[in-house]
Order: C-alpha cells, then sequence, then structure tokens
C-alpha cells in the first residue's frame, strides 16, 4: 500500500485489460493446478483442494510496465506461501515460475520470480477484489478468473499470471514468456527494469494506449 508511482509510470483510476490471447472460460472439471519442477513429489490439486487453503485480503498496488499504475487495489486471495507448505522444494529451488493459459494451452503463459521475494501477504492468488469505487466481486474472466496471480509490487505486472495452472520450482533462473521476448529478468519498476538490455527495447510492444483514464 505504498502509493509510490516508479519512474515512468502514469496513475490510473480504471484497472485496465491486458494478455496475450483468448479469455479463459473456466470448466471446474478440467481445471487443476500443478506444483512441479525441483521438489521432492509434485503435486496437482482440484479446485475445491486449492480454495479449501488458508486466505488473507491485503490492498496492493500494481504496476503495469505499459505505464500504468493502480493503486490501492484490495484483493482476497491464497498467499503464495501456501503452496510451498504442500510440498518439499529441493534446497537449491530458487526461482519459480507461475504458469497460465494462452488460448487453449495451460502452460502457455508464464513469467519467472525469484522465491525468497513470494512469502510475505502481498504475493497472493487471487479470486475477489474491491476499490475506492468498487464493491467485492469475483475477478472478471479477463483479469484472470477463476484465479490470477498479483506480485509484490517490487515487479511489474507481467509477473502477475492470470487463469493460473501451477507452480514450476527451478534451481536457475529461467525465462517465462515475456521475459523470452526481451523484458526483463528482475522486473523492479522503482528501478525501471522494463526490458533485459535497456538499449533496445523489444518489437510488439502490448497495450497501446487504450487505458488512459
Ligand atoms: N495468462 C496470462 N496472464 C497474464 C498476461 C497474459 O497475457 N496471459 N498478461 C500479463 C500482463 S502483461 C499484465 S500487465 C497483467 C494485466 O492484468 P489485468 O488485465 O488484470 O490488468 O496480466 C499479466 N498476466
Ligand atoms: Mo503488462
Amino acid at each position: 500500500m505504498s502509493q509510490q508511482l516508479p519512474p515512468g509510470q502514469i496513475a490510473t483510476v480504471k484497472w485496465p485489460i491486458l494478455h496475450e490471447g483468448d479469455v479463459y472460460q473456466f470448466d471446474e472439471a478440467s481445471w487443476s493446478f500443478k506444483l512441479f519442477g525441483a521438489i521432492e513429489e509434485e503435486l496437482s490439486l482440484s479446485f475445491s483442494e486449492v480454495m479449501t487453503l488458508p486466505k488473507l485480503q491485503k490492498t496492493v498496488d500494481m504496476h503495469c510496465v505499459t505505464t500504468w499504475s493502480k493503486f490501492g487495489t484490495t484483493f482476497e486471495g491464497i498467499p503464495f506461501r501456501e503452496f510451498i507448505k504442500l510440498i518439499k522444494p529441493h534446497s537449491d529451488a530458487k526461482f519459480i515460475r507461475i504458469y497460465g493459459y494462452l488460448d487453449d494451452d495451460p502452460y502457455g503463459y508464464s513469467a519467472n520470480l525469484p522465491l525468497d521475494a513470494l512469502l510475505g501477504d502481498d504475493s497472493l492468488f487471487v479470486y475477489r477484489w474491491k476499490d475506492d469505487t468498487h464493491d467485492w466481486a469475483n475477478i472478471s474472466p479477463k483479469h484472470g478468473y477463476p484465479l490470477r496471480f498479483i506480485p509484490p509490487d517490487t515487479f511489474y505486472l507481467w509477473k502477475g499470471t492470470k487463469w493460473v495452472s501451477g507452480i514450476e520450482f527451478m534451481t536457475e533462473d529461467q525465462a517465462g514468456y515475456w521475459e523470452n521476448r526481451g523484458y526483463s529478468m528482475t522486473a523492479n519498476p522503482f528501478k525501471e527494469e522494463r526490458f533485459s538490455d535497456p538499449d533496445s527495447k523489444p518489437s510488439g510492444f502490448f497495450g497501446a494506449d487504450e487505458w488512459k483514464d
């Protein structure tokens, strides 16, 4: 809830919508959440199993690399750390990728993050939200229903995978969808880490100006 505007960002009141591909249509029967990679035993959870995990509410800021920032959105969700309690990561598993749908592929989208940055209350798999002008509601399909990740505000929002399908544990920091297309591995908005090479902005920059209030 820092309400600090990172360099090069513009505050918006609206909650813009940005993603690649189609909006995922939730189907509980085929939905699962998988924990895999550098862990002792892989685990697959149903939607009802995920929803029995401990939850909390937290007000956070969101910073999109296309330059909009939205302050003060309150989310209800399951802390990332609750999933770690269900498995035994290898001792050298220092990074993760959070996967989500891209069109019909449940693992088509992903974003990498360092594990040790995700253990606080500001690292949430969310399903409900509110803000100053909206009462509590489920996350809409376009924003990631039934479940999407919200990263700590020290990461740009592309690290916030929508329509999540699982967490991969990794011993090396491996790129996700946008990181493979020229975006930063570390992605700290307050250091303006937008691109992996600050001198060459990737082509196919997404987002345009549609979000402006
Ligand atoms: N599955 C999936 N998750 C995604 C994306 C995507 O293309 N696919 N786009 C990311 C980007 S670039 C941003 S800025 C946020 C936008 O979330 P919002 O549309 O709810 O504002 O979702 C992120 N999560
Ligand atoms: Mo984004």
